[in-house]
This record gives C-alpha cells, structure tokens and sequence, in this order.
C-alpha cells in the first residue's frame, strides 16, 4: 500500500485522524504517534500499525479490560485485539471527555496515549484516583491535558 503524506490532522476537518503505532526495529522502544491529541466530537481516530515487525492493541483504560476506567462514563470501552502491521483499527468518538488507553503488550514499556475529545478541565489531573493502578511508564507517558489542549498534536 502506498504510504503518502498525511495531512495534519487538524486539517482533516471533521475527518480521520491517524495514530501510528510502531517502535524502533528491536522492539526496545515502542509508542503510539501522536500519542496526545486533541479532536471534536464526531471524528473518527484510525490507529495504523506502521511497525514491521511488532504487534500492537489500543485498548482503552476500562474494567471490561481488567484496568480501571480512564474514560468518559458515557463513553464505550474498545479493544482492537492484535493488529498486525500494516493493519488498522478506528473509532467514532462521540461522548466529550478524556481518554486513556494502552498496548497489551507494550503498556509497561510506556506505550500508553490520550485523547481528548472537545474539551477538558485543564486545572484537573483526570482519573488521579486510579493513577496507582498503572505501571510508572504509562503514567509518565500520557500527557498532560492543558498541553494537548494547545492542539498541536504531542509527538
Ligand atoms: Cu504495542
């Protein structure tokens, strides 16, 4: 499949955004890219396996997949189950709110990411209370909301 430039995702208005995930050859270092970002209701996130040689999942922080719940709780819980490379995995995301999901595989080595659909409290540390409950990589990967409120997508 041709791979062509994207456009930012803030140009694809009322579009897909694409979230890459993939890590270096080894394996040794793993993320999701932008593993920020910040979209309105109503759009649509693909996440896209661009590894060659890793499996991935997004999987949101929820009980119906044995982690406490880091979303809205209006929101539905989602796992993608393995995606292969080259392969893709997208959800409409309509409920406002945070969200925080991770890599089965990879979630103690940091590969974790949040989206924030519409708008967030950036005075609040969202799910603090649960904050315990992740491995210290993950915590310290996902970002903080008043910066993925600037809008420009966190690498
Ligand atoms: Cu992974």
């Amino acid at each position: 499949m041709l791979t062509a430039a994207l456009p930012p995702p803030a140009a694809a208005a009322g579009g897909e955004v694409e979230i890459a995930m993939s890590g270096t050859p080894s394996g040794s270092d793993v993320w999701f890219r932008p593993r920020g970002l910040l979209i309105r209701a109503g759009q649509t996130v693909r996440w896209v396996n661009r590894d060659t040689g890793n499996v991935h999942t997004t999987t949101a922080y929820h009980p119906e997949n044995g982690k406490p719940r880091r979303i809205p709780d209006a929101a539905s819980s989602w796992n993608s189950d393995y995606i292969m490379p080259g392969k893709s995995f997208a959800i409409t995301f309509d409920v406002p709110g945070v969200y925080d999901y991770f890599c089965i595989p990879h979630e103690h080595a940091g590969m974790v990411g949040r989206i924030i659909v519409g708008t967030a409290d950036a005075s609040v540390r969202p799910y603090a209370q649960t904050d315990a409950k992740l491995p210290a990589a993950a915590l310290e990967h996902l970002p903080a909301i008043a910066d993925i409120l600037k809008g420009t997508p966190i690498q």
